[in-house]
């Protein structure tokens, strides 16, 4: 696996970096488990070849065919399938490069380095590679030599100290001309000490600094009775997770045991900070650029109290044990729940951490943690980056096949294989039992409510739904349980042509897919709408406690348009499928969620997307819900509302593009490259939806779709397609495959497929 060791064998070509020998590096996938390896001999290169997929990643030649010009919309829609076919991998999902947020690397690099273990050699080469393509210099985002918070924002303290600090760590020389402007910029940003909250608690593990530099995260607040409105267990998951073990680092004021006597930290704590190491005046200090989200006074105020009452004077040895205990049992509980896969890339490090200051180096906890690490990891062109979760299967595979019955595709003999195995991956993935914990408790009920309790860890039900990733993995999200249940549905009811029977086998029985359907029944918010991985458990007031400064909207789960309308979609579905189970629930579910959907457009007639970029995105999922509950482009005005805002940005070349600054600033803004692939695609798409009947719009956005494809079929990437937190860019990018063949094959389908001439 990944920490083979040996000489590598460098490519020969190596400009700046040494480069591992990219023919070397494989995709190994256990039923959705990813990893990267890279095969060291001879005989293991013959005994497992290189797949069309894992050159396509590597962005070498996969051999696809040069299929020529389409000359109709479903031409073009199987020329990308074509392409896009042939990187099915073996388990039956589509794997992706999910890179973007720049500050993943480095709590996993530093989490290695502090307890003494280390990636294999081809790993840390290539991640020194992949950090220094992303750096910001010449025509990259600012130039200014730093990086940012992501790889389209521009140079950060966050970004370029934690960047910096790994690059060193991971060998490289401080005398690197690199190096050399990397910290000019850091140093022109005021130095480390103006990070954010994060990156001080990262440096602080490491020893570079103090823990004085970092806001106090008492564990006690674990201790805070549930009817507390401000109890971790109401937080939005991503933050409860985030918090609990560094609450618990953070307690102990654990460093890297060797700090300081590593010549090595020394160094680092020179070059990155210019000020006095007098830590606690700095505690407050930020740069501007990394401010997205100041502190509010409330938590200045309580960060105050804190430091100047709480510590020295109350927090009495007691309490701090008890809290720590607590922390962590429910660390092991995250742990367990997702077979130390952990919820996401950020809190895993840190669980690994806590397991081996609690358990020691050698502790199974703290080997299994190491290993699930690889997941994470991912190999590119550019080098290594950590993905912003363990992959994409459930959700790139879900709509993908929903892209071939759009299409109408799917039941094409040349497809249906590959959408069996699509399938089956599906029900493989499906989560079959609950949290650990949960079925014993109070919480337990059949069908399954939001309930939770402490015995669960504060989870809530989770038999029947699917997350984002793996089965393994085990987070219910809303909408990738909605997807899911929405693709497995489209293709089993799907009629044969010939009017007997239908064209797909029953790989899923109505009692699996009512589970999926009770998950989504009991995710509904008393709004009506339907928020991420759990019901909304505490007031948006909680973000006066948001510590994170480079984030927005964190604190607490919300109602989002695409989630909400995700289970509209797939609720119509079911009731379609099974109309008689739990049907006053079903309908009344869907009637709610409407409502709020309606209550969530602008009154310009969008709606803003929280997960991808963003009012193209949002209004793609809204338009396709209302279209489920009849309300149409001519029976609608909100409908035509949306459209026209819509159709008022389309660009003068057909496509719309759509920048990533809408996202952080909530009003559109053009995306500066024009027309985006992936934008357009979404637009036709929820314009087909609403049933907006001006042809020469939708012919022309569809010509753009043909324009950009190349011989073979395939999209080239463009602009990053997501985001999350308001701020943090992410990429998808399957969705240049699955939205325009979608588009191309719905467009095809309404106007009997014309003859268009890209
Ligand atoms: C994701 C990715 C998928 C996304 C959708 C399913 C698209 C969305 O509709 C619901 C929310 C969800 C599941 C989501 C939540 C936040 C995630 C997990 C991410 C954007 C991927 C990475 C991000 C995670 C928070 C990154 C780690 C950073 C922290 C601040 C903890």
């Amino acid at each position: 696996n990944g920490s083979a060791s040996g000489t590598v064998k460098a490519a020969s070509n190596a400009a700046v970096d040494p480069k591992t020998d990219h023919t070397r590096w494989r995709l190994r996938n256990d039923d959705g488990r990813q990893t990267w390896h890279y095969l060291e001999s001879d005989e293991e290169l013959k005994a497992w070849p290189m797949s069309a997929a894992d050159k396509y990643y590597l962005g070498m030649d996969t051999g696809a065919p040069t299929l020529g010009n389409a000359n109709t919309a479903l031409q073009a829609a199987e020329n990308g399938l074509a392409f896009y076919s042939r990187l099915q991998l073996e388990p039956g999902n589509w794997g992706c490069e999910y890179g973007g947020p720049m500050f993943l690397l480095p709590g996993l690099v530093i989490t290695l380095y502090v307890t003494d273990k280390r990636l294999s050699r081809p790993e840390e080469m290539e991640i020194v590679r992949y950090i220094f393509t992303m750096q910001n210099v010449g025509s990259k985002n600012d130039g200014k030599g730093g990086w940012g918070l992501h790889t389209e924002g521009d140079s950060t303290v966050f970004g370029t100290a934690m960047n910096y600090t790994t690059l060193r760590l991971l060998g490289v020389s401080k005398d690197d001309p690199r190096m050399q402007i990397a910290r000019k910029c850091l140093h022109d940003l005021g130095s480390a000490m103006n990070g954010p909250h994060w990156a001080k608690f990262w440096l602080s593990v490491l020893g570079v600094s103090g823990w004085d530099l970092v806001n106090p995260v008492p564990p006690e607040l674990w201790l805070l009775p549930d009817w507390v409105p401000i109890s971790p267990w109401r937080w939005w998951i991503h933050m409860r997770q985030v918090y609990l073990p560094m609450g618990h680092i953070w307690s102990k004021k654990w460093s890297y045991p060797r700090a300081e006597t590593d010549p090595l930290i020394k160094e680092i704590r020179k070059e990155i900070f210019t000020q006095p190491f007098e830590w606690s005046r700095y505690r407050n200090h930020i740069s501007p650029i990394d401010n997205y989200n100041p502190k509010s006074w409330v938590l200045n105020l309580i960060n105050w109290i804190l430091v100047i009452i709480y510590i020295p004077f109350l927090r009495f040895d007691w309490l701090v044990k008890r809290a720590e205990a607590w922390t962590w049992a429910m660390i092991q509980i995250e742990d367990k729940n997702t077979n130390y896969a952990a919820l996401a890339p950020v809190n895993s490090p840190m669980n690994m951490l806590c397991c081996f200051i609690e358990e020691g180096p050698d502790a199974e906890s703290v080997k299994r943690h190491r290993e699930h690490l690889h997941d994470f990891l991912w190999m590119s062109k550019n080098g290594m980056m950590m993905n912003g979760t363990d992959g994409v299967q459930t959700w790139d595979t879900a709509f993908t096949i929903q892209a071939l019955v759009g299409a109408g595709l799917a039941d094409d003999p040349k497809y249906k294989p590959m959408m069996e195995k699509a399938l089956r991956f599906l029900e493989s993935q499906q989560f079959t039992s609950h949290p650990h914990g949960y079925e014993t408790s109070s919480a337990y009920s059949d069908p399954p409510t939001a309930k939770t309790t402490p015995e669960a860890g504060y989870r809530q039900a989770r038999r029947g739904a699917w997350g984002f990733s793996t089965r393994s993995q085990g987070y219910t999200v809303s909408d990738c349980t909605s997807e899911a249940l929405k693709a497995i549905l489209e293709l089993q009811e799907l009629p044969s042509a010939q009017g007997k029977g239908k064209v797909f086998p029953e790989i899923m029985d109505f009692e699996r897919l009512r589970w999926a359907a009770d998950i989504i029944l009991s995710m509904q918010n008393t709004t009506g709408g339907v928020a991420s991985y759990e019901i909304r458990r505490g007031s948006e007031k909680l973000e006066y406690l948001n510590a994170a400064e480079v984030f927005g909207r964190i604190m607490v789960e919300y109602d989002y348009p695409e989630c909400t309308t995700s289970c509209v979609t797939a609720m119509h579905l079911f009731s379609k499928a099974f109309p008689d189970y739990r049907r006053e629930d079903v309908e009344e579910f869907q009637k709610r969620a409407v409502q709020w959907i309606r209550t969530d457009q602008r009154p310009d007639g969008s709606w803003y997307g929280s997960w991808a970029i963003c009012f193209t995105y949002a209004a793609m999922f809204a338009l396709e819900s209302l279209a489920t509950q009849g309300e149409t482009y001519e029976t609608s005005e909100r409908v035509r509302r949306a459209c026209k805002f819509l159709v008022d940005k389309q660009n003068e070349d057909g496509g719309w593009g759509e920048s990533y600054r809408s996202c952080e600033l909530g009003v559109w803004v053009d995306h500066p490259d024009g027309s985006q692939v992936v934008n357009t695609a979404w637009t036709v798409i929820a314009l087909l939806e609403a049933g907006y009947a001006e042809r020469s719009v939708l012919e022309k956005a569809v010509k753009l779709l043909m324009q950009r494809q190349q011989e073979n079929g395939e999209w080239l990437q463009e602009g990053i397609e997501g985001v999350f937190n308001k701020s943090c860019m992410i990429s998808y990018p399957n969705y240049k495959f699955i939205f325009p063949i979608k588009a191309l094959g719905m467009f095809a389908r309404k106007f009997d497929n014309p003859q268009i001439d890209p």
